[in-house]
């Protein structure tokens, strides 16, 4: 029998939470402290934080109640009570601080880009399978319900053979030339940006929802301000990209971090022979379904959503659940693989490399004006 509150909440969830899990996170920015919350709300424990300056680290650790605050990076890697290190720091150190962890024999979440080049991120594969641990990548919208519906669905045949897909990841932060940020610094953020940060989300999204992999591409740039605060700018502002998948399918989607009004919209929307699927991000409690017959939508309290989809709706029936929420999945199911269990979708450093396959990928598409093929990861 499936025990319930008056809230609807199932009480034993299908995944569960090993009792330790004492984390070290590095990084004092958004991302860290959404990390700090997932740990915690997980169960676990941040035991210590390092920063970029001392006092950065002192005082993310006096607003987050963390117990240590490390002037040293590794000092905090090498805590003997540390068996996760979460990398929430600038692009250009995930891949020297997720080696130091793994070398260190600790089990880690870095942030994406995993690296900013592929051949970085490959060794960062072989260095977590080598060491044995669990390694991370937190494509956390895989943890909205409704994402894992439509990847149900899909998979479940119900809208046919998938032949399109398309959509977009919009944002507007970087709207104007005043405004400014380590990820605009190809030396820090890396090579691509706009693509490279969210345009990694959307693909990350086509192919978990559809299983299928991106091919070839064709993609074209764009930059909408040549300098921010006064420098030159070497990083694009728009890519707008078309593909064919392995599977036939084929699509295209815009990505945008200077489309005025819009905020975080990822939109993925898939077509097959006999139905479509729309997922938006800002409206995650929702999927769009439709068919020649029938247009509606799914919601996330619907009784009859697909076990995987269950089993990753948190708040009580009825309330909303929303990013932080997915940080908070996504950091649980890390916690059941360290703990032995194999949970469904977890994105790991495989799938890092999978991301910076694909922008290597696009970016020369763009750079070079002609469609290019999409390796295999060979993982
Ligand atoms: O990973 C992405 C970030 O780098 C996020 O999900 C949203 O866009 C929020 O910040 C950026």
């Amino acid at each position: 029998m499936r025990k319930v509150t008056s809230l609807g909440e199932t009480v034993e969830p299908g995944t569960t939470t090993p009792n330790a899990y004492r984390a070290a996170v590095i990084g004092t920015g958004f991302m860290g402290r959404v990390h700090s919350h997932a740990v915690r709300a997980a169960g676990g424990e941040v035991v210590g934080v390092a920063g970029s300056s001392p006092a950065k680290a002192e005082g993310f650790r006096l607003a987050n109640g963390i117990a240590h605050a490390h002037a040293d990076a590794l000092e905090l890697i090498h805590r003997e009570d540390v068996d996760v290190v979460h990398v929430c720091t600038p692009n250009h150190l995930h891949a020297p601080l997720s080696l130091a962890a793994l070398a260190a024999g600790k089990h880690v979440v870095c942030e994406k880009p995993l690296a900013t080049d592929a051949d970085t991120a490959r060794s960062l594969v072989a260095a977590a399978r080598e060491a044995g641990r669990v390694a991370v990548v937190p494509f956390t919208y895989r943890f909205h319900p409704m994402a894992r519906e439509a990847r149900a669905l899909v998979a479940s045949g119900s809208i046919g053979r998938v032949s399109l897909a398309h959509g977009g990841y919009l944002q507007d932060w970087l709207l104007y030339p005043e405004e400014d940020n380590w990820r605009v610094d190809p030396e820090i953020g890396g090579p691509t940006r706009a693509f490279g940060d969210i345009g990694s989300h959307w693909c990350d999204m086509l192919e978990f929802v559809t299983g299928d992999r991106i091919a070839t591409v064709c993609a074209q740039t764009s930059r909408v301000n040549d300098t921010r605060d006064g420098r030159p700018v070497a990083t694009e502002d728009l890519v707008s990209f078309q593909f064919s998948t392995a599977g036939g399918t084929i699509g295209s989607a815009v990505i945008s971090q200077v489309s005025p009004g819009r905020k975080n919209q990822l939109v993925l929307e898939v077509s097959g022979t006999e139905g479509s699927l729309a997922f938006d991000q800002e409206r995650p409690e929702t999927l769009w379904a439709g068919s020649r017959g029938r247009t509606g939508t799914i919601t996330r309290d619907d009784p009859a959503l697909s076990a995987d989809a269950a089993r990753l709706v948190t708040v009580p029936v009825g309330h909303p659940q929303g990013y932080q929420d997915c940080f908070n999945a996504l950091v649980r199911d890390t916690g059941a693989a360290i703990a032995g269990q194999a949970p469904e979708g977890l994105p790991v450093f495989a799938d890092g490399l999978r991301a910076a396959v694909i922008a290597e990928a696009v970016m020369a598409s763009a750079r070079e004006r002609r469609w290019v093929d999409v390796p295999e990861v060979d993982a």
